[in-house]
C-alpha cells in the first residue's frame, strides 16, 4: 500500500468498513476514490476502487428496477431540457458548468443514478435542465425514457476526446429511436397524437479542450450536421458555454413577452414564456381566460412599425415585445 494516503483516505475507509446499506459503500467507496492522489503509484489502487464501485452501482440498479418505478422530474421554468449521452461524456459537469450549480462529477461511468434537475438562467428567463443517468445499450435505467419522452428538447452530449465518440453517438441514437421517439432538427408540432414522439435533439460535444477533440468533431458535423443543430464546448474551461445558453434558449422556439398596464411603465421583472408562431389571442389567454374573450386590441412596444402600434388579435408576437392588452 503506497504510504502518501490522506487521513481523508483512511476515514473513508472506516466508513466503508461501518457501512450497512450499498449505498453508504457507494459513498465511503466515492469518498476513498477521491481521496486517494492521483498518479501512476495509485493507478492498481485507482482501478480496483472503479471496480467496487462499478459493482455497489451494479447492485443498486438491480434493486432499483425493482423499486424505482415511475420516475417523474416536476417542470419548472420555461421549458425542460434532458441531458442524454453515452457515460462519461461530461452529461453532469455541463449541467453544473451550465446551471452554475454543483453536481456529482466523476471520471468513472455510471455516477448519475436519478434524475438530477437544475435550472439554467438565460437572461431574465430559467430554463429547466435535467441531468440523466447513461442512455446506452449497455445499460440504461428503465425510467428514462418517459422522462425523455415528456421533455421538450434532448442534448445530446457526446465526448470529443473519446476516440470511440462515433458509436457512443450512435449507440446513444439508437436507443432512444428504440423507445418510440424519432430525433428531430426542429421543433415538432404541438398536440401531436402519433404514437412516435417526435423530439428535437440538439448535439453537444463537450471536452474541447482536450487532444483529439477538433478532429472528432469534424468528423461528427461532416455525418450529423444535416440532422441536429451542434455544438461544441469544453465544461470545465468555460468555451462556448454562454453560446450554448443562447442556442438551448433559441432550440426551445419560445419568445419572452412583457406586459404593461396603460399609462403605466412596462414589468420587465417577469416576462411570459411562450411558444414562437403564438398570436395576441393566444398570448391573452395565457395572461387570463377572460381577456381572451373580451380581448379588443392592443398596443405593442419592441418589434412593431413604431412604439406603441395597435395591433389586432391575429398579431404574430416577437421575443421581447412589451404589450398591453386592450378588453
Ligand atoms: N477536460 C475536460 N474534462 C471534462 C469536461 N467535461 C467533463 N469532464 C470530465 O469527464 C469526466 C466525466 O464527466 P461527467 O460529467 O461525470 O460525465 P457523465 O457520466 O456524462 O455525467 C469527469 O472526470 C469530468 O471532470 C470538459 O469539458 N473538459
Ligand atoms: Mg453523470
Amino acid at each position: 500500500m503506497p504510504a502518501n494516503l490522506s487521513p481523508d483516505y483512511f476515514r473513508a475507509e472506516e466508513e466503508y468498513k461501518k457501512a450497512h446499506t450499498p449505498h453508504e459503500r457507494l459513498k465511503a467507496l466515492k469518498g476513498m476514490f477521491a481521496a486517494i492522489p492521483k498518479h501512476k503509484g495509485t493507478e492498481k489502487m485507482q482501478a480496483d476502487l472503479k471496480r467496487r464501485i462499478s459493482q455497489v452501482n451494479e447492485e443498486l440498479q438491480k434493486s432499483s428496477k425493482k423499486k424505482g418505478f415511475g420516475i417523474t422530474v416536476d417542470r419548472a421554468g420555461a421549458g425542460q431540457v434532458c441531458v442524454a449521452g453515452p457515460p462519461n461524456s461530461g452529461k453532469s459537469q455541463l449541467t453544473a458548468t451550465l446551471s452554475d450549480t454543483e453536481l456529482e462529477v466523476a471520471d468513472y461511468p455510471f455516477t448519475t443514478r436519478t434524475p438530477h434537475p437544475a435550472m439554467m438562467k438565460y437572461e431574465d428567463i430559467q430554463i429547466q435542465l435535467v441531468d440523466l443517468p447513461p442512455v446506452c445499450s449497455q445499460h440504461m435505467e428503465h425510467w428514462v425514457p418517459n422522462i425523455l419522452r415528456t421533455c421538450d428538447l434532448i442534448l445530446l452530449v457526446i465526448d470529443l476526446a473519446d476516440p470511440a465518440v462515433l458509436d457512443g453517438l450512435e449507440d446513444t441514437v439508437r436507443m432512444i429511436e428504440d423507445n418510440k421517439m424519432a430525433l428531430v432538427p426542429h421543433m415538432p408540432p404541438v398536440d401531436s397524437w402519433a404514437s412516435i414522439v417526435e423530439k428535437r435533439g440538439w448535439l453537444v460535444g463537450t471536452k474541447t479542450d482536450l487532444p483529439g477533440a477538433t478532429s472528432n468533431w469534424d468528423v461528427i458535423k461532416e455525418i450529423y450536421a444535416s440532422r441536429f443543430g451542434m455544438s461544441a464546448v469544453s465544461s470545465t474551461a468555460g468555451d462556448n458555454i454562454e453560446r450554448l445558453r443562447y442556442e438551448i434558449y433559441q432550440a426551445l422556439d419560445i419568445l419572452r413577452v412583457y406586459t404593461k398596464k396603460p399609462g403605466q411603465p412596462a414589468d420587465l421583472q417577469q416576462p411570459f414564456v411562450i411558444r414562437q408562431g403564438s398570436t395576441l389571442l393566444d398570448f391573452a389567454r395565457m395572461v387570463h381566460k377572460d381577456f381572451a374573450e373580451s380581448l379588443k386590441f392592443a398596443r405593442v412596444w419592441g418589434h412593431t412599425k413604431y412604439d406603441g402600434m395597435k395591433v389586432n388579435r391575429d398579431y404574430l408576437l416577437q421575443d421581447k415585445d412589451v404589450v398591453e392588452l386592450h378588453a
